[in-house]
């Protein structure tokens, strides 16, 4: 098998262009290596310095050795090298609306993106919008509807999962965080992201990969996460676990978990903690379960 793509990502917390560009590896089961670097200080500058000319996440490098930093173009480009994998729709009509989406994404809906930007670790229960949020949440209501009835589609924007949806998962994930009001149809696409496997396991990840970011702390009240309740569980110390190797690596476990009265272990307290912060979305857990 050739080598893997490398694939740079900032922080899952908070960075929503890295995870449109994860989502395109790993909703279509594209392999990768992955790398990150904090946002808001200089790791991600000093890692992008051995990928010149990039200067923002998400950043891949091709087996080839190509670089490609900007989000639109790694879909593009990873839908022609792996025709197979599904990145847009097969049908003509709804490829194109696909394109369409995601373009408008990447260079639009500014006021969303700044006034809320993605904070996976927090719901606000409101957070004040301006008029130029409401003119964004509408635009996207016009543009969903105009896929879904285009398409025929009532799930995923174009059919089944696409690059379109990867690219929309950030601002389901904006809606949720901060209880934004759109119609029953936009809300219901919204909550099919939150409860997506891929998202779930990206969000599980990001709960605990580091300590809060500054810039991304608003003093606004908060209610629950509303995407998938997750089970109860906390980290306990020690080593006692029904399983002596970890249902990821393989390796001996090191840290472990408590859960519905039995006790589990992992070979590393991320891969631990992850799993305390929404165990059902990681299947090879599970099944120890
Ligand atoms: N146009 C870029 C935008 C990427 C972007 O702005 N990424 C942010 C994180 S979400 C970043 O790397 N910020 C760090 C910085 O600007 O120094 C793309 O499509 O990937």
């Amino acid at each position: 098998m050739s080598a893997p793509y490398d694939l740079v990502i900032g922080d899952r917390a908070y960075s929503s262009w890295s995870l449109r560009g994860w989502l395109l590896f790993s909703a279509f089961g594209i392999p990768y290596r992955l790398h990150r670097a904090r946002l808001h200080t200089d790791e991600l500058a000093t890692m992008l310095r051995d990928y010149a000319p990039a200067r923002t996440a998400p950043t891949i490098r091709t087996p080839d050795g190509v670089v490609i930093p900007e989000t639109i173009a790694i879909a593009e480009e990873l839908a022609t090298r792996h025709p197979d994998a599904g990145l847009w729709p097969s049908a003509p009509n709804a490829r194109a609306i696909a394109r369409v989406l995601a373009s408008e994404m990447h260079s639009g809906f500014t006021a969303l993106r700044s006034h809320c930007p993605m904070n996976l670790r927090v719901s606000y229960t409101d957070c004040g919008p301006p008029d130029a949020v409401f003119a964004d949440l509408q635009r996207l209501e016009k543009i969903w509807d105009w896929a879904w009835d285009q398409t025929g589609s009532n799930t995923w924007l174009c059919g089944d999962y696409s690059a379109a949806d990867a690219f929309y998962a950030p601002i389901a994930a904006r809606i949720a965080g901060y209880n934004l009001t759109v119609s029953a149809r936009a809300q219901a696409y919204v909550d099919r992201h939150l409860a997506e496997p891929n998202f779930r396991r990206w969000r599980a990840m990001g709960m605990v990969d580091g300590a809060d970011q500054d810039p991304y702390r608003r003093d606004w009240p908060t209610r629950a996460w509303p995407g998938p309740m997750p089970l109860a569980a906390r980290a306990v110390t020690g080593v006692r676990s029904e399983n002596a190797t970890c249902p990821y690596s393989g390796d001996p476990v090191t840290h472990v978990l408590e859960m519905q009265g039995r006790r589990f272990g992992f070979c590393n307290s991320f891969c631990r903690d992850k799993t305390v912060a929404d165990a059902a979305a990681w299947p090879a857990f599970m099944a120890l379960v």
